[in-house]
């Protein structure tokens, strides 16, 4: 019998985190810069839904917030840190690496020519403040994924070819023990927002993870969804095992799209939600699709949106009525992420699907409930309440957050990444 199960590692929100307004192209973070933060609540936030997820019987994982403010970085680019260039040190502070979505794209060994989990970091070069992640991410995911008989890391994608990682990639399988289908989403144009995702990336990524051609699927995402603010696929898509959780507007040509994942996995199951019930603005602005779809263990689908969708009467009609029917996914689960939101993360953004067996994996990286109540414990007495992008910079904060982090990996004995 397999060992291999889902595991979703959730990034934990950094002490840093903040509204600095950094990424073009998506709208909720262009809309709340200069907003006051609260890192010690986003954390908490992301901390319930981990727990919530446990409580459903899933393994959850999770990784560390990365070394900020990032002085490598600052000097390298010649700058102090203090607040001459705020846009500099804004990228030096930011904790974007919460969204783990974005740490990279893994194909489970059962997809793979050796057998073995790949495991590609996500470069990020299109947006700045993200471009600084890759080196400490792979540093990170080689401690946690450090059995070389089961995984393979590589390098990220050189640049120019952008990368996001997981974002846009999805996996269609029976079961995820079984050998999938891996969907690679990239984008050609998006209007004034640039595309994230290049072709090239997603190509080479394929042919480092040692996927069959025949079982791989590359798919356009649809500028003018990308135009109306998804700027990564995951925005307005999601897989789960069969089941395509869609919004009719995501794919440059929808129909191609459906055509060229059914010809590779005769057993997809399209549940596509009409512009008519849910406009592309009001997904984007609700974040429906940006749900974590995930099997039970009674063998049942369900969908962990943001709490926004509960207060959005089209979306909120739309899951009554899907729920209503006969389909495959048979709940709808809503969770507050409203500060991770608040920059354009939900549910999904903040999550890693990896496929592995438990026990391949450095248990320090793994969530049980006494690990939770340590972590609880260190973000509520060293996470920051609030950050005022001005405060960006000062020494105070500098000493505050740069503790904050420190605690975190004493409490969980990740002195490796300190
Ligand atoms: O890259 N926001 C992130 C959100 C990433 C969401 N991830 C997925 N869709 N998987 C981004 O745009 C905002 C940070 C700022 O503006 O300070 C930010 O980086």
């Amino acid at each position: 019998m397999s060992g291999l199960v889902e595991i979703n590692f959730d990034g934990i929100v950094g002490p840093s985190h903040n509204y600095a307004g950094l990424s073009l192209g998506n709208l909720a973070a262009t809309k709340n810069a200069g907003e006051t933060s609260y890192p010690r609540a986003a954390a908490l936030q992301g901390l319930a839904k981990m727990r919530h997820n446990m409580a459903l019987g899933l393994a959850q994982g999770f990784l560390v917030p990365l070394p900020r403010p990032n002085g490598d970085y600052l000097r390298r680019m010649g700058a102090s840190g203090g607040n001459s260039d705020p846009a500099l040190t804004a990228a030096a502070w930011s904790a974007s690496a919460m969204w783990t979505a974005n740490a990279a794209t893994v194909s489970p060994a059962p997809d793979t020519t050796d057998g073995r989990c790949h495991i590609t970091p996500a470069n990020l070069v299109t947006m700045p403040h993200r471009a600084q992640e890759w080196r400490d991410t792979a540093r990170q995911l080689a401690l946690a994924f450090a059995d070389r008989a089961h995984f393979a890391l590589h390098d990220p994608v050189p640049p120019s070819f952008g990368d996001e990682g997981a974002a846009n990639h999805m996996r269609l399988c029976e079961s995820h023990d079984a050998q999938g289908v891996e969907v690679f989403v990239y984008g050609r144009t998006g209007g004034a927002f640039p595309a994230r995702q290049h072709e090239q990336a997603s190509r080479a990524v394929a042919r480092l993870h040692g996927l069959e051609p025949a079982r791989t699927v590359f798919v356009e995402q649809n500028p003018a969804a990308i135009a109306a603010g998804a700027f990564h696929n995951d925005v307005v898509a999601v897989a789960n095992e069969r089941v395509l959780f869609t919004h009719a507007e995501a794919f440059a040509d929808q129909a191609a799209a459906y055509e060229a994942m059914r010809a590779a996995f005769p057993a997809l199951e399209v549940v596509e939600v009409p512009s008519a019930a849910v406009s592309l603005e009001e997904a984007i602005r609700t974040y429906l699709f940006n749900a974590q779809l995930v099997t039970l263990p009674d063998g049942g689908q369900a969908l962990i949106v943001p709490s926004e969708c509960r207060a959005s009467a089209a979306v909120w009609s739309w899951c009554e009525a899907m729920l209503a029917g006969n389909g495959p996914i048979r709940r709808v689960l809503p969770v507050d992420v409203r500060q991770s939101m608040a920059n354009g993360g939900g549910p999904a953004c903040l999550r890693l699907r990896v496929v592995a067996d438990l026990a391949t994996i450095d248990p320090r990286f793994l969530l049980d409930a006494a690990k939770a109540d340590a972590i609880e414990k260190t973000i509520a007495e060293t996470w920051p309440e609030q950050i005022d992008p001005a405060d960006l910079g000062r020494a105070s904060l500098v000493q505050t957050v740069v503790g904050a982090r420190r605690a975190l990996l004493e409490a969980l004995g990740l002195h490796e990444l300190g």
